[in-house]
């Protein structure tokens, strides 16, 4: 890392650093967003409402991973966990499993992973080795109608929230990579690095509407930015 060193790093990524992957951003012109209404695939109300629109919206996108893999940007997020002395704490918005196949090791998936199933009526999780159905069974409590890719929606908490406000306040630097900050609680992490006077740092492809609050950006393909940040 060619900067000041910090002893504590954050690190936030979002779909911005799995595109040069061939994973689809969400916001960006033609992203997933204007294709898909989220109202009607991403709250727990289009899952009461239409349980096989929901499976078959998640079911596409894990299937759509096995095309894909991790790019120079993922690798070197990878190499820096293994290699920086300090705390480094990865969080990342994204439900692929693409820092990990690249080699990172304590990702914090706030917004849940594909490659898990949950269930709603007891909150069994497993892994999602296969495409879920309206009538699957829990594999612990036996209901069906309950088993959910295991994803966080709007209206609900994302996860590891604690340990997350805990690490980035304790902080000294605050790295944003790829994501558009619209989606809160992660588009207020920067403010609140902010008032805590961490240093704060965006990478990404172009201006985010947040890039104002930031120390630092830095603007171009994540498999660009992000090697030369981490070498
Ligand atoms: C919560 C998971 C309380 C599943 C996702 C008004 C009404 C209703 C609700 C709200 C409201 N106002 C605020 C809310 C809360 C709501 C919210 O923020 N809504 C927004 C829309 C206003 N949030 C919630 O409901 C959250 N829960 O707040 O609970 C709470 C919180 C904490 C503690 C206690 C209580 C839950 C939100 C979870 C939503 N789940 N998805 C799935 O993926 O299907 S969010 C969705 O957006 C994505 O999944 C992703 O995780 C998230 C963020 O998107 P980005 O990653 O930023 O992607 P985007 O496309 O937007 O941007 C990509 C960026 O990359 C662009 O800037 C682009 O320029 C850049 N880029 C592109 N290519 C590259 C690149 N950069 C570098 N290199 C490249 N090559």
């Amino acid at each position: 890392m060619t900067e000041r060193r910090p002893s504590s790093l954050f690190i936030l990524t979002g779909a911005g650093i799995s595109a040069e992957s061939g994973v689809e951003t969400f916001r960006d012109k033609g992203g997933l967003w204007s294709k898909v209404r989220l109202e009607d695939v991403a709250t727990p109300e289009a899952f009461v409402r239409d349980l096989a629109r929901v499976q078959a919206f998640y079911n596409a996108r894990r299937a759509g991973l096995s095309a894909v893999s991790p790019n120079a940007a993922h690798e070197a997020l990878a190499r820096l966990e293994h290699e920086f002395a300090g705390t480094l704490t990865l969080v990342t918005q994204n439900i692929d499993d693409l820092h990990e196949r690249a080699g990172a090791r304590r990702v914090l998936h706030m917004h849940g992973e594909l490659a898990k199933a949950f269930c709603n009526g007891c909150a069994e999780r497993r892994d999602a080795t296969r495409d879920l159905a309206v009538d699957d069974a829990c594999p612990a409590c036996g209901k069906t109608g309950t088993m959910r890719p295991d994803v966080v929606w709007f209206g609900e908490i994302p996860y590891h929230m604690d340990l997350i406000l805990e690490r980035l306040a304790s902080a000294d630097l605050f790295v944003s990579i790829g994501t558009s900050g619209a989606v809160y609680p992660a588009a207020g992490f920067v403010s609140e690095a902010r008032q805590r006077g961490i240093r704060t740092l965006e990478l990404n492809l172009e201006p985010s509407d947040g890039s104002w609050q930031f120390d630092e950006a830095r603007h171009g393909p994540a498999s660009r930015l992000v090697p030369a940040f981490v070498d």
